[in-house]
């Protein structure tokens, strides 16, 4: 057993010991144009430790078959180890129940599914979806598809010039025909942390429901599904160091009971004749076609390893690491931080002046330092702040204050190519 990375402060807050945990990520060991790789692209994806990687590649050597199927070793081996991964998760996020963890492709199929399976045979024309102004993508589209489906209309909640929900027309908006309320808990484009918990309060004082889209906040803070009062709450397994392609709704089991199937096929019917079909009891019934076995296993993995890091101990390191990264980038002339919220996590979005993001992302490129240049799938936001792009630091623990340093002589470096 290796010793645990993290420790008491004398001040009684978690520390980490980065050293020590960077060696858990082979990936960030490699060298790119010469220089250190110097990886600060984590809202777009993590890296992965070894033990996640491990347990998948032990899962197809050892394990591997269908699940809920065979009746042979490996296939009771495999359901098993499927099984137990959705059971992790359950703790994870604190669920009551694994029946309340559906597995899906990720954050984007999660949300998709609500929207079809709850919102499609819910939703009436004149009833009403309350979404923010700093959705991603994945949490406005399905929303609008689904408005159109069922005549009922999407309501989208402002936003102030420090990127953060304007609660007084938040609560204007909720009314009697508000049926759902959908928000992100942490913004990928600005690092805005919402106030969810009110919010779900808040949607619930007007009896809609609340479904929050969890993409960029599990990698990064401890969350409590029954303590935020959720309904439904969405993640995806790669940007919390596990694998691709796998992911989680998490849903109340009264709602996700009452809820007709999104997919249909193997694995989610109890019963088929071309009379009618029997479904599945829950989280099967969600789950239509041989799953991502191997993702459920990483995902497992990698929950296992963040709590071994420790939550808590990830949340202050990285508050401290982003305060480093706000003060470092401000001494880069002509650099415009976007998102400036009170309440911020691990990203850093900013323009600089002169310097499209593009051409800065490809000269940062240059010194080893990975950043996302872009809208971001969140181009409301990018309209709201006057831009077409911003160039986006995303941090993980695993970063540190001399990768910051990197960054800025490389954006400084940017600023004299342009300058
Ligand atoms: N944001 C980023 O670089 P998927 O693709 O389904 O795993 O996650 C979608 C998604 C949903 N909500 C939020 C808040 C997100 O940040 C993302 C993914 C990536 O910011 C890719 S655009």
């Amino acid at each position: 057993m290796s010793a645990p990375h993290s420790a008491t402060s004398a001040n009684g807050v978690p520390t980490l010991d980065v050293a020590r945990l960077r060696e858990d990520f082979p990936i960030l060991g490699q060298q790119i144009n010469g220089r250190p790789l110097v990886y600060l692209d984590n809202a777009a994806t993590s890296q992965k430790p070894v033990a996640v990687i491990d347990a998948i590649a032990r899962y197809y050597r050892e394990d591997n078959s269908n699940v809920h199927r065979g009746v042979h070793a490996l296939s009771e081996r495999a359901t098993a180890a499927y099984e137990a991964a959705r059971e992790t998760v359950r703790g994870f996020l604190n669920a009551a129940s694994s029946k309340e963890i559906i597995f899906t492709r990720g954050t984007t199929e999660a949300i998709n599914l609500v929207a079809q399976a709850w919102g499609r045979s819910t939703l009436q024309p004149g009833d009403e979806v309350l979404i923010t102004h700093m959705e991603h993508h994945s949490n406005i589209v399905p929303w609008q598809m689904v408005c159109e489906q069922t005549g009922a209309t999407l309501r989208v909640a402002p936003i102030n010039e420090r990127g953060e929900v304007i609660m007084d027309e938040f609560e204007r908006l909720l009314g009697e025909r508000t049926k759902l309320v959908a928000v992100g808990h942490v913004s990928n484009a600005l690092g805005t942390i919402n106030p969810v918990a009110r919010m779900i309060e808040l949607a619930h004082a007007h009896e809609a429901l609340a479904l929050v889209d969890g993409a960029q906040a599990t990698p990064h803070m401890v969350v409590d599904v029954q303590a935020l009062g959720a309904d439904f709450y969405a993640l995806s397994g790669h940007k919390m160091f596990g694998p691709t392609g796998i992911g989680v709704l998490y849903g109340r089991e009264a709602l996700l009971d009452a809820m007709p199937p999104w997919q249909g096929g193997g694995d989610m019917i109890k019963a088929v004749s071309f009379e009618g079909t029997l479904y599945s009891d829950l989280p099967y019934k969600f789950e239509a076609g041989t799953p991502h076995i191997a993702g459920g296993v990483g995902l497992g993995a990698a929950v296992d390893y963040l709590a071994g890091v420790g939550r808590e101990a990830i949340a202050a390191y990285e508050a401290e690491l982003l305060a480093y990264t706000e003060a470092r980038l401000q001494e880069v002339d002509g650099l415009r931080l976007i998102g400036t919220a009170e309440n911020k996590a691990a990203v850093a979005s900013f323009v600089l002046e002169g310097v499209h993001a593009h051409d800065l992302g490809t000269i940062v490129d240059h010194h080893g330092v990975a950043i996302r240049a872009g809208h971001h799938c969140a181009m409301p936001v990018m309209e709201f702040f006057g831009v077409a792009a911003t160039s986006r630091a995303s941090l993980a623990f695993y970063n540190t204050r001399e990768e910051i340093d990197a960054l800025v002589t490389a954006l400084q470096d940017a600023q004299r190519i342009f300058g």
